[in-house]
């Protein structure tokens, strides 16, 4: 599952990566940015097929542990009835075992009583006959008639004796029969119980099983989804960065901004986005124009001037730090001079907005770039000090036109508005532009 996830966050970086190169590279496209918007549905909508496909699995899956779990169960129930059923039998057959071997036993004794009295009564009337013969042969004998009664009561007592001792015996043998049953039934009794806790270990080990199981699959899916909306988050901001750097091929910017809403008519002059661009040049680049105008660019003094001659401009300038904290300042009457008088800046008008009137000592300066210093400060040349080129006094608390540096700033050479994030502070985003009024 983890693996799942790098492969999807290394799929969406990959993707964004592309896009973005590619936006960056292609410029000005309308189409482009709804090709871009396209990709990001496609790709949005094949995140969630991953991730409602995943769900199904993982719910499959779940079912299916519970039902070969619950199979496995009532296996192990099905066995247990049945060797319960076996036990019973077992039990039963004992008891007929017994009983028989009771029963067996009594006709035993029985039949030896009836044998030892068949015998002894045949030795009875042999012994008899005998004395009765020899009574009769030797006649009226008192003497003859006492041994007579002494051997009778002798013989009697011994028969007495033996049926005592059989007796004794036999039921001696009935005892250890019984004991010896009732201990096996004992065993057998042990090793059901034992059994039966070992089922119900067995079953709770399996309902713990299912539950953890349970547990880890609904958190493994939270993990899941708190994953998908981080880099929904992480996209959605990604996205915004690359729709503030395109542009229309009317040249009005796709940014919607939170702190300023554009008209639909105007003219992008100067964008600063991310230093692609290299702002330090000579006077002629500055005449002319520079740069990419999708994305970093000047737009020139000579078009500056030929337009806002032609006609009552505003000048709106738009910027952004790196916390995203974005402002705006709007002059309500920008005017350029010619070459001839170095491009000054004729008109500002007046100011409004939320970044601060921060161009206080550019009005009426001459434009200054590295190779011709046209400012007020005499010990050297703003321009090349400040990096950049613009209409510097003795300089000034703007440089919309210096480096690129991201952040904080150790001198007074990055893209800075002083009374938004001071003069030591390398904004993020600068785009100047012209609304017609
Ligand atoms: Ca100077």
């Amino acid at each position: 599952m983890v693996n799942a996830n790098d492969d999807l966050q290394s799929g969406w970086i990959q993707w964004y990566t592309e896009v973005y190169q590619s936006a960056r590279a292609n410029k000005n496209n309308t189409e482009q940015l709804s090709v871009l918007n396209e990709n990001f549905q496609k790709k949005e909508n094949e995140l969630k097929d991953v991730l409602n496909n995943l769900e199904i699995k993982i719910e499959a899956k779940i079912e299916q542990i519970t039902s070969e779990t619950n199979k496995h169960i009532d296996s192990l129930n099905e066995k247990l009835q049945k060797q319960q059923t076996e036990f019973k039998e077992i039990f039963t057959s004992m008891e007929t075992l017994i009983k028989n071997l009771e029963s067996g036993v009594k006709n035993m004794m029985a039949e030896i009583k009836d044998e030892e009295n068949d015998d002894l009564q045949s030795g009875w009337i042999q012994w008899y006959t005998e004395v009765y013969q020899s009574a009769r042969a030797n006649k009226n004998n008192t003497e003859q008639l006492s041994v007579l009664n002494e051997n009778f009561q002798k013989k009697e007592n011994e028969l007495k004796d033996v049926l005592n001792n059989l007796e004794i015996k036999i039921e001696a043998k009935i005892e250890q029969i019984t004991s010896e049953t009732n201990k096996h039934i004992d065993s057998l009794n042990e090793k059901l119980q034992k059994q039966q806790t070992e089922f119900k270990e067995i079953f709770t080990s399996m309902e713990t099983l299912i539950k953890n199981l349970e547990s880890g699959v609904k958190n493994m899916m939270a993990e899941i989804k708190d994953e998908e909306s981080k880099y929904r988050q992480t996209l959605e901001s990604r996205l915004n960065d690359i729709y503030q750097h395109l542009e229309t091929k009317d040249g009005v910017s796709l940014y919607t901004n939170k702190c300023y809403q554009y008209p639909s008519d105007r003219i992008v002059i100067q964008r600063r986005v991310d230093g692609t661009e290299d702002f330090y040049r000579p006077w002629n680049d500055y005449k002319q124009g520079f740069g990419t105008k999708s994305r970093e660019f000047f737009i020139g003094l000579e078009e500056l001037h030929r337009l806002t001659k032609s006609r009552h401009y505003e000048l709106v300038i738009l910027m952004e730090d790196f916390e995203n904290d974005c402002r705006y300042a709007k002059y309500d009457h920008f005017v350029v001079a010619n070459e001839t008088e170095k491009y000054k800046l004729k008109s500002l008008g007046e100011y409004s907005g939320t970044a601060g009137h921060s161009m206080k000592y550019e009005l009426g300066m001459k434009f200054s770039t590295e190779d011709q210093d046209n400012d007020l400060w005499n010990e050297g040349n703003c321009a090349k000090y400040r990096r950049g080129g613009w209409w510097y006094a003795q300089c000034s608390i703007t440089n919309p036109n210096g480096q690129y540096l991201t952040g904080t700033t150790t001198d007074k050479n990055g893209i800075y508005w002083y009374y938004f994030r001071g003069e030591l502070y390398s904004l993020k985003f600068v785009e100047m532009s012209l609304i017609p009024k």
